[in-house]
């Protein structure tokens, strides 16, 4: 039996969330093409026979510019600590940079072993990923390099076998009934975020939280979900809302599908969209909607 700690590091938008749901074949992780989905650690556990995954998705690494960002670097930087392996997924499709070589150099050639997950395949030219490789390598990458795509499941099979052989031996570190360390709340939360970070645009998105002020489950089986959305600017708030109120229940129609799937049952899902002002740059605010570190 093998069993341990993978953190999955790589720059914001890299793909690392997708590649984490079809690792474990269950989406513990929200997923949109905008950069700074992810805002705090994630859990999900691929429990095989022989050996058993405990991914941690992590925000991407990036620049911060407000103190929730400032938050979001230190949990990615935190969770590249401690932990058995190193996952980093790069952006096969985006090219490679110095940016790139250099952020590999620094996870990819310190004490803990890692490998690359150069993802996103099925959208480049196929040519392109042995150039790329070749260039890795010469640039004094020296772990072992995956080209998948999430996305098609290619070459998933292949990393999962290539982990499984790279974690410790010894018994299951999780529960073996664990998907993830978050609760049913906070997935609720962010299926709604999660579709507000679809439908809209620029800073919007970026400026919400979602907060879950009742969930419970009625007689009949139905399950009552009521979410706060929050916002940073009153202008925001009537774009989420939209007019007569139809780009929230758009939005919340999405969310309700999914959080059925979630839950297995019927949700009558109610929203109320507030505005926090600058909530972004406000450490308490950041902590009690469940982003700190
Ligand atoms: N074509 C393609 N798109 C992908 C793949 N993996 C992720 N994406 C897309 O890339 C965007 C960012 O993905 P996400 O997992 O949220 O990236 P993260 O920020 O690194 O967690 C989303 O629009 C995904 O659908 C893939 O293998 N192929
Ligand atoms: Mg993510």
């Amino acid at each position: 039996m093998r069993s341990g700690f993978i953190a999955v590091i790589g720059k914001a938008n890299a793909g690392k969330s997708t590649l984490v749901n079809v690792l474990v074949g269950e989406k513990v992780s929200i997923v949109s093409p905008k950069p700074q989905t992810t805002r705090t650690a994630i859990m999900g556990v691929l429990n095989a026979e022989n050996y058993q995954l405990v991914f941690v998705d992590t925000p991407g690494l990036y620049r911060a510019y407000n103190k929730l960002s400032d938050v979001m670097q230190k949990t990615a930087e935190q969770s590249a600590k401690d932990v058995d392996f190193l996952l980093y997924v790069h952006d096969g499709h985006a090219g490679i940079s110095e940016d790139d070589i250099a952020l590999m150099r620094r996870y990819c050639c310190g004490k803990t072993p890692c490998a690359v997950a150069y993802t996103k395949i099925d959208i480049m030219p196929k040519e392109n990923i042995l150039a790329d490789v070749k260039k890795m390598y010469e640039s004094g990458i020296t772990c072992d390099i995956f080209p998948v795509s999430a996305r098609r499941g290619t070459g998933v099979k292949k990393l999962e076998k290539f982990l499984s052989e790279s974690v410790p031996e010894g018994d299951r570190v999780m529960d073996v009934n664990v998907l993830t360390d978050k609760s049913e709340k906070f997935m609720l939360a962010e299926i709604m975020r999660e579709k507000i970070l679809l439908k809209f645009n620029e800073e919007v998105p970026h400026g919400v939280a979602v907060c879950v002020n009742s969930f419970s489950r009625r007689e009949d089986g139905l399950y009552e979900v009521s979410l706060d959305i929050i916002c940073e600017k009153p202008n925001h708030k009537s774009i989420l809302i939209g007019k007569r109120g139809e780009a929230i229940r758009e939005a919340s129609s999405f969310a309700r599908a999914d959080m059925e799937k979630l839950l297995g049952a019927k949700v009558f899902l109610t929203t109320c969209v507030r505005v926090k002002e600058d909530w972004r740059n406000r450490p308490q605010l950041i902590k009690d909607f469940g982003y700190s570190e």
